[in-house]
């Protein structure tokens, strides 16, 4: 038995994300046979707000507690279903583990057990077999390659579905491309959030922030966003476009109407735009401002107009499937086939295991698309997305703003990471934005 990581219970509970809505934590008890001793390794699960609709199911309750967000159904599968099923297996068997958890499930979405009392077992077992070898996380996953620190798209003004202010797109985003390493990202980025600020105080608009931590403003359009951004990033002594770049999510699911086929944009006041109209208003940004990345430009369903919008800006930026791609490789896969964005956004409960979640960064790596690590809007402390980043080499993450401790704490581990990986730790800048 020795070398044998024997998973000996489970136990899941129901605890709080940063937006107090109930999620999933699992602790994983591990007996390490060779050393004698026993681990336990916790796995948490995040949970969206513009979800896409082909993603895994996140199991609620929809009984009175919590406004029907409660997950002690998931929880219960955790504690009765898994538990029974994992006993007695060896940690260390990860993909075996996780096709376990999929075959019991047995539908196509995780609709029975729950992708959010699935993933919450996947991390933890990953978790507790890196714990139980005594080496970091990044390093179990990823091998003796895993060093390529992720540059961090900073979600520094917030809209769409994470805000309630007048502002339809979701996320825009400042990318530190001219650092010299991940700390000095952070802190370049940092220092930008800060001037941002004092740039909104000055013109009297609100700086509370919203979800995942940007400032959330009363203003309308992305114009007048990459406006104040400017202003914030020359305010911090860096320059628009050769420090900082800007990135952002227009998250357009949230905005389509299926019955009239047009892009609305109900908070700024009820314009509406067709497909071509918002290739078009894209290009526009594109030309203007130094926006090297666009996150689900258009509607989940558009795979006609995701072709079109490639055809027109693929080669100029980065074109990224969030709703569209959902982390899943049937979906990734027709994407590619058919020349759809190319990169993709990875998030682990879209799926909801370790293993498929590295199956498609796998995918897209091997037919030139990048990957972003990505967090939830509802996120809690754990920090896998932060060692994922740097176990896959991806090269980018998107964790939020740096405020609010649940997207600090990725910051603050990659840190941790960076200054352990010493001279080993490259990081990208604009290189990882390179096709
Ligand atoms: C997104 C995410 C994270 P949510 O759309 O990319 O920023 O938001 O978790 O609400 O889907
Ligand atoms: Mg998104």
């Amino acid at each position: 038995m020795d070398g044998y990581l024997e998973i000996v219970g489970i136990h899941a509970r129901e605890i709080l994300d940063s937006r107090g809505n109930p999620t999933v934590a699992t602790q994983v008890m591990i007996k390490d046979h060779g050393n004698r001793r026993f681990i336990t390794a916790e796995g948490m699960v995040p949970s969206g707000a513009s979800t896409g609709k082909f993603e895994a199911v996140e199991l609620r309750d929809k009984e009175d507690r919590y406004q029907g967000k409660g997950v002690q159904k998931a929880v219960n599968q955790v504690n009765l279903t898994i538990d029974n099923l994992l006993r007695g297996q060896n940690a260390m068997c990860q993909y075996k583990i996780d096709e376990l958890m999929i075959a019991k499930d047995g539908t196509t979405n995780k609709a029975e057990i729950g992708a959010n009392a699935i993933l919450s077992v996947s991390l933890g077992v990953a978790r507790g077999a890196a714990q139980a070898l005594h080496i970091p996380f990044y390093r179990y996953l990823g091998g003796t390659t895993a060093c390529t620190m992720p540059v961090p798209m900073m979600n520094i003004l917030n809209g769409g579905a994470h805000a309630q202010n007048q502002l339809d797109f979701q996320e825009f985003m400042i990318v530190p491309v001219g650092a010299c390493c991940f700390k000095e990202a952070l802190r370049m980025g940092t220092e930008v959030y800060h001037c941002l600020r004092r740039v909104l105080t000055e013109n009297k608009l609100n700086t509370a922030v919203g979800d995942e931590g940007g400032f959330a403003p009363e203003i309308r359009d992305a114009r007048e966003a990459f406006d104040f951004m400017d202003k914030a990033v020359r305010q911090a002594g860096y320059e628009p476009g050769k420090d900082i770049c800007y990135a952002m999510d227009a998250a357009a699911s949230e905005l389509y109407s299926e019955e009239k086929r047009t892009y609305q944009f109900k908070k700024a006041g009820g314009q509406e735009r067709n497909t071509k109209e918002m290739i078009a208003y894209y290009a526009a940004l594109v030309e203007d401002y130094p926006l090297i990345s666009i996150e689900d430009p258009l509607d989940q369903e558009d795979w006609e107009g995701w072709r079109e919008i490639t055809k027109a800006l693929g080669s100029k930026v980065q074109l990224v499937g969030d709703d569209l791609f959902v982390t899943n490789t049937k979906r990734l896969n027709q994407g590619i086939h058919q020349e759809c964005g190319n990169a993709i956004l990875i998030k682990l409960n879209q799926i909801g295991t370790l293993t498929e979640t590295l199956e498609a960064i796998r995918m897209a790596k091997r037919y030139g698309f990048q990957a972003i690590i990505s967090h939830r809007s509802g996120e809690t402390e754990d920090t896998t997305i932060a060692d994922l980043a740097v176990a896959t080499n991806c090269g980018q993450i998107k964790t939020g703003a740096p405020c609010r401790t649940e997207r600090v704490a990725k910051y603050n581990r990659l840190l941790q990471i960076e200054e352990e990986l010493g001279r080993e730790a490259v990081y990208p800048g604009r290189k990882a934005f390179e096709r």
